[in-house]
């Protein structure tokens, strides 16, 4: 297989673009893709203060480096989630490396010393998700970016998920006929109530083998494991029958992403992506926007209100800002 633009030898097939590259001529075309999308889904300007969350993974590392390569001014949020020592001390030490060989700013927030307990003991403490640690985990992630995106007065906050991870999504929620998540589902989230971040996915039109064959040929050391965790989840399930799918269909998935785009923009949904934002109000302890009633406060100040009365941790609101972008 040739190289469409030069000849030599392709590194990268991409059957649903009819596309084969080299890989000088692929690390050009990647960037300059992400540039059409950041545009064209008017996700974020030359003039925004951008942070992007950091796992030490592929998708996010690479979307870092193509920020930065396309002169966007991107700093970079690390949550530790002291999952299993090796994976979290890993992943934290890529994350930081990478931004040091850069020159680029990462922000650390450690879940454990910033409030007091791991993901996987707050997932036991308050069984939330019945004591499996993805329900806190993502709760967590949420607000912590959020409110790292908000303290430290980031315009913009940006997420590695690619193609495969939209469509996963998608096709749970279609399934569901889950009309409230597929309206959200989007490149762009506008931030649609005070203390809520601007969020995009500039990576969300390329398959995850693209992702992966990127990192690869720039060079960038990246966590080659998933999360322990995430075996045997729902979301990999979906992401093994849709590559099923690619396999004897080549561009499905990319078809079926786009035509939900469209539909979307043509009124398939009648209500509007901020609807579930209508009931927002900021909680009564971390003044963090919440739709939960009452003097107790949002899932997460309720969360580590459980955790408190077994172990003594600190309560969101008593975290201030400093310790949130502790580096
Ligand atoms: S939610 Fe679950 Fe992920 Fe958290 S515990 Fe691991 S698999 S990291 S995307
Ligand atoms: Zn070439
Ligand atoms: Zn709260």
């Amino acid at each position: 297989m040739k190289c469409k633009k030069c000849g030599e030898t392709a590194a990268l097939n991409m059957r649903q673009h009819k596309l084969a590259l080299c890989q000088e001529h692929f690390l050009e075309w990647l960037p300059e893709q992400t540039q059409r999308f950041i545009e064209k889904y008017k996700m974020f300007t030359r003039e925004d203060k951008i942070l992007v969350a950091v796992s030490g993974g592929k998708d996010s590392l690479s979307l870092w480096d193509i920020l930065h390569r396309l002169g966007y001014q991107a700093d970079g949020l690390y949550i530790g989630l002291g999952i299993e020592q090796d994976y979290s001390d890993e992943s934290r030490r890529l994350s930081e490396e990478f931004a040091a060989a850069r020159g680029l700013k990462l922000n650390v927030v450690e879940i454990e010393s910033t409030y007091g307990a791991t993901i996987p003991e707050l997932a036991e403490i308050s069984n939330r998700g019945h004591g499996k640690p993805c329900s806190v985990c993502g709760l967590s992630k949420r607000y912590i970016m959020n409110r790292a995106a908000h303290d430290g007065d980031y315009t913009v906050l940006v997420t590695g998920h690619n193609l495969d991870d939209e469509v996963a999504v998608l096709m749970q929620n279609t399934l569901n006929w889950a009309g409230g998540y597929l309206a959200r589902q989007a490149p762009v989230l506008e931030a649609s109530r005070p203390g809520l971040a601007r969020k995009a996915k500039p990576l969300c039109r390329f398959y995850e083998r693209e992702m992966a064959a990127y990192a690869i040929l720039r060079g960038i050391d990246y966590i080659y494991d998933e999360c322990p965790h995430a075996l045997g989840s729902t979301t990999l399930w979906y992401k093994e029958i849709l590559n099923n799918m690619e396999e004897k269909r080549p561009g499905v998935k990319l078809q079926f992403y786009i035509s939900f785009l469209q539909a979307k923009e043509e009124g398939l949904f009648a209500q509007p992506a901020d609807a579930g934002a209508a009931n927002l109000h900021p909680c009564d302890q971390c003044g963090q926007p919440t739709s939960a009633p009452g003097p107790e406060g949002c899932s997460f100040c309720r969360m580590w209100d459980k955790v408190r009365a077994v172990k003594g941790a600190r309560l969101p609101a008593e975290v201030l800002a400093t310790n949130l972008m502790q580096i």
